[in-house]
This record gives C-alpha cells, sequence and structure tokens, in this order.
C-alpha cells in the first residue's frame, strides 16, 4: 500500500534565508526544523516515548547522515549550519531517502498517449497563464519521448491537475505558505501520476517573484511520469527549487538521460529545427575544464562556470556546486568575471558591459552599472577575466591580450594602459579566461591551464592543473 501514497512533495522555506545573513536561530528552533525536515522527507519516524530519547537521538544522527550524503555535504551526522542552511531552501521534498528511491524503473506508463485535465484554477494567474503554463511544462517531457499529451475537461485524465490547501484528502496535507509547494504521484491507477499544487503559495507566470508555476509543475510532472530526485544541483528534478530563465529553459541532460531510461528517445525528430543541445553539469575533474570568472568571496573561493558555481572552504575539503540562479536569480549565467574588493567588501560580477555587486551573499542595491563605471575607453563592451591586486588596490581587467590597470582608491584607469598581457606576466602567452589573487599568488587561467605567479614580482612559479583549488 506504501507505495500508493509514494508522492512528490515541493517544500519550500524561506527564499530570504539564501540572501541575507541567517538570524543565529535558538537550538531548539534548530532542532525542531530538521527534525521536522528529516521525518517528512527522510523517513525519520514521529518522536513516540521519553525513554526512547537514546534511540530517537540515532535515528536523528542516521538520517542527518543520509540528508548529508544526499546534498553532498560533509557527513557529520550533526546539525551543523551548513546542512541547517541547506534544510531552509526552498525545495521540492519527495523523499531523496533510499527506502523511497525504488521510484524510477518501477513506476512507468505503459502507453505513450496520456491525457490530462486541470480541475481548478489559482487566483493567482489567469486561466490562459495556468493553461500555457501546464502545457509548456508537459511539453517539456514531450520534447525528448514519445510520450504525447492531450487535454480533456471531463472524467478522469490520467494526470489529474489541481490547486488544493491544507487537508485535501489524500492524506498530505499542504502547510500553507512556504514549506511543500507541490506534490504529485508517479504513475499508477487512480491517483498516480495526479499533481496537486499548494494554493496558499504565490504561484507566477512569467516573473521569478513567487514560484514559477512552468517551473513547479515541469518538475512535478517529472515525478507524475516516474522519476524520483536527482542529486545533480543542475538538474530540473533535483529537490530544490531555483528559479531558472524561463525564456531559454532546456531540460537539463540528467533530467533527459532519466525519463528517456524511462520511454526512449522521441522517435518525431524534427530535423529542421533541432533542439539545442540538452545543458549539462560541469565536472570539476574534467582536465578539459575552462572556468568562466575565479573570485574569493570572504574567504571562501568561488569558480564560475556555465550555470553553475562550486564554492569552497579553506581547510575542507567539501566543495559544494550550486546553481548561480539559486542563489541570485539577478545574475546571468555565463559570466565574463569576478572579484573581490577588499576595500568596497564586495564582490563583483561581470557579464558583457554589465557589472552586479554583492555584499556577502547580498546582491546589492542599484546595480547591474555598467562597465563604464571603471572608466574604460569606449570600445571595450566585454572583459575576460579581472585580478584584484590587494596589494596595491589595482584592479587588472583582462581584455583579448592586454591588460588595462583600475586604481580603486584613486577611482581611475592608471596611464600608460593597456599594456600587453606578457609585459607584466612574462610567459603568459595565452588569453586569460579567469583570474584570482590568493595567499600571495596571483593565478592566471588560460583555457584549461592555470599559471601561478608571484604576487609581489609577477614571476611565473608553476604550471598546475585546472583543478588544482577543486580537489577531485
Ligand atoms: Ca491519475
Ligand atoms: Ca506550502
Ligand atoms: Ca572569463
Ligand atoms: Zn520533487
Ligand atoms: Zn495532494
Amino acid at each position: 500500500m506504501k507505495s500508493y501514497y509514494k508522492l512528490g512533495v515541493l517544500i519550500t522555506l524561506v527564499v530570504s534565508a539564501y540572501t541575507s545573513p541567517i538570524a543565529p536561530l535558538a537550538g531548539k528552533d534548530r532542532d525542531s526544523i530538521a527534525k521536522d525536515y528529516l521525518t517528512k522527507l527522510y523517513g525519520l519516524p514521529k518522536q513516540s516515548s521519553p525513554d526512547s530519547e537514546k534511540r530517537a537521538s540515532s535515528e536523528m544522527n542516521q538520517r542527518l547522515k543520509e540528508m548529508q550524503q544526499f546534498f553532498r555535504l560533509k557527513v557529520t551526522g550533526k546539525l551543523d549550519d551548513e546542512t541547517l542552511e541547506v534544510m531552509k531552501k526552498p525545495r521540492c521534498g519527495v523523499p531523496d531517502v533510499a527506502a523511497y528511491s525504488t521510484f524510477q524503473g518501477n513506476y512507468k506508463w505503459k502507453k505513450h498517449a496520456l491525457t490530462y485535465r486541470i480541475e481548478n484554477y489559482t487566483p493567482d494567474m489567469s486561466v490562459a497563464e495556468v493553461d500555457d503554463s501546464i502545457k509548456r511544462a508537459l511539453q517539456v517531457w514531450a520534447d525528448v519521448t514519445p510520450l504525447r499529451f492531450s487535454r480533456v475537461n471531463r472524467g478522469t485524465a490520467d494526470i489529474m491537475i489541481s490547486f488544493a490547501v491544507g487537508d485535501h484528502q489524500d492524506g498530505y496535507p499542504f502547510d500553507g505558505p512556504d514549506g511543500f509547494l507541490a506534490h504529485a504521484f508517479p504513475p499508477f491507477e487512480g491517483l498516480g501520476g495526479d499533481a496537486h499544487f499548494d494554493d496558499d503559495e504565490k504561484f507566477s507566470f512569467r516573473s521569478p517573484e513567487g514560484y514559477n508555476l512552468f517551473l513547479v509543475a515541469a518538475h512535478e510532472f517529472g515525478h507524475s511520469l516516474g522519476l524520483d530526485h536527482s542529486q545533480d544541483p543542475g538538474a530540473l528534478m533535483f529537490p530544490t527549487y531555483v528559479y531558472r530563465d524561463i525564456d531559454t529553459f532546456a531540460l537539463p541532460k540528467d533530467d533527459v538521460n532519466g525519463i528517456q531510461s524511462l520511454y526512449g528517445p522521441n522517435p518525431d525528430i524534427d530535423t529542421v529545427n533541432p533542439k539545442p543541445t540538452p545543458p549539462g553539469t560541469p565536472n570539476k575533474c574534467d582536465p578539459k575544464l575552462v572556468l568562466d570568472a575565479v573570485t574569493m568571496l570572504r574567504g571562501e573561493l568561488m569558480f564560475f562556470k556555465s550555470r553553475f558555481f562550486w564554492r569552497s572552504y579553506p581547510l575542507s575539503a567539501t566543495v559544494e556546486l550550486h546553481l548561480i540562479k539559486g542563489f541570485w536569480p539577478e545574475i546571468p549565467d555565463n559570466i565574463d568575471a569576478a572579484f573581490e574588493s577588499p576595500l568596497e567588501d564586495k564582490v563583483f560580477i561581470i557579464r558583457g558591459d554589465k557589472v552586479w555587486a554583492l555584499y556577502g551573499y547580498d546582491m546589492v542595491q542599484g546595480y547591474p552599472k555598467s562597465l563604464s563605471m571603471f572608466s574604460f575607453p569606449s570600445n571595450v563592451k566585454k572583459i575576460d577575466a579581472v585580478l584584484y591586486d590587494e596589494t596595491s588596490y589595482k584592479i587588472l581587467f583582462f581584455v583579448k591580450n592586454e591588460i588595462y590597470s583600475y586604481n580603486e582608491e584613486q577611482r581611475k584607469m592608471e596611464t600608460g594602459f593597456p599594456k600587453p598581457v606578457q609585459d607584466i606576466f612574462s610567459g603568459m602567452t595565452g588569453k586569460v579566461t579567469a583570474a584570482f589573487q590568493y595567499k600571495g599568488f596571483n593565478y592566471l587561467f588560460s583555457g584549461p591551464n592555470l599559471f601561478e605567479f608571484g604576487a609581489h614580482n609577477n614571476k611565473l612559479m608553476r604550471v598546475l592543473n585546472n583543478n588544482y583549488f577543486l580537489p577531485c
């Protein structure tokens, strides 16, 4: 019977927990957040009698470890700040626990022609907007499989779609604003395939405000078709809700692989308008990896690549991979450069002729600004990399094979620039694609190579693997 009540649940907690400093929580709050999370998502039994306290604590420890393992955190079994931070993130709450992961393979539709019915509507959006969001969310999956969806307006469809609040008689009550966003049942008769959306959420059509119905629905329909959660942070089926640019949305490679393992590829290949290649998730151990940008952020190292960034902490072997949009929906993917200004205690992120600023993990108001804030000549519209020299407060901008030097204290471009890169970094013949200064060294990435220069003499010390700072 358990399988009949297997479902996907979108849970989300306060989104601002991402972007604003998290107020320290009292121990009890921390504990109850963790207990609630692990009970709903990792099968932690609800507390029974007081004499079982010791067993409960070891259960808790075990479930914490499973959760940390799933999210590739440091597996401590303890409720540390990192773990709590992940628990507070908006996410889909299909249980990630091993006991529930038989989902894939065991549940699939035996037919390719499926029907759906939208039973009711949310007041957050117009009827046309809901219809369109649902249709496109199903099409995401139809594009890459033989599955075909047709809408019916009466009777029972395979995929019944409804908006509900609180207890809606399926054993999985919703929980008011945030928390669970939606849930869906994997393929089987009756409830199977059905998707319910928590109407205490504010759903949106095109804006990044609230929860984008297309994105939530596309994730839920993954469950409706038989997919469980993925550990790939780039996947649509990753448990965490992350806003993505819906105009450029393409189903990530991991999800394509998942759904095609159940149903195979789409036999109707459009050779005239071929679909773009599904976006993959970069591998930090790929010897050919070319990073977009690297910067420090208050002692952390951040490595940007396409839609993602790795975040690593000194003295820790743990490297986290995140979607850029998961932290800053405003910042575009595929950035050109990033650097930290200790003078301003900000991180600047550059793409094209626009500059965004972060204070800690918070976006700074008043940005994006124009690249001309650094007094570039008007022909410079795009830069390749930036190196901040902490010893002189100079910002070195790499533009093709030249360097511009901006004096941050005096707020002006230095005279005598641009200069050829090789005049300053002797031996640096290739284009510099990313750069940063760290512990007395300048690190210049050129394609898949990493060049280490002494920060004081700019002498080439070593040529390193590009993943020197990203342990494999
Ligand atoms: Ca059904
Ligand atoms: Ca909710
Ligand atoms: Ca770059
Ligand atoms: Zn889910
Ligand atoms: Zn439900």
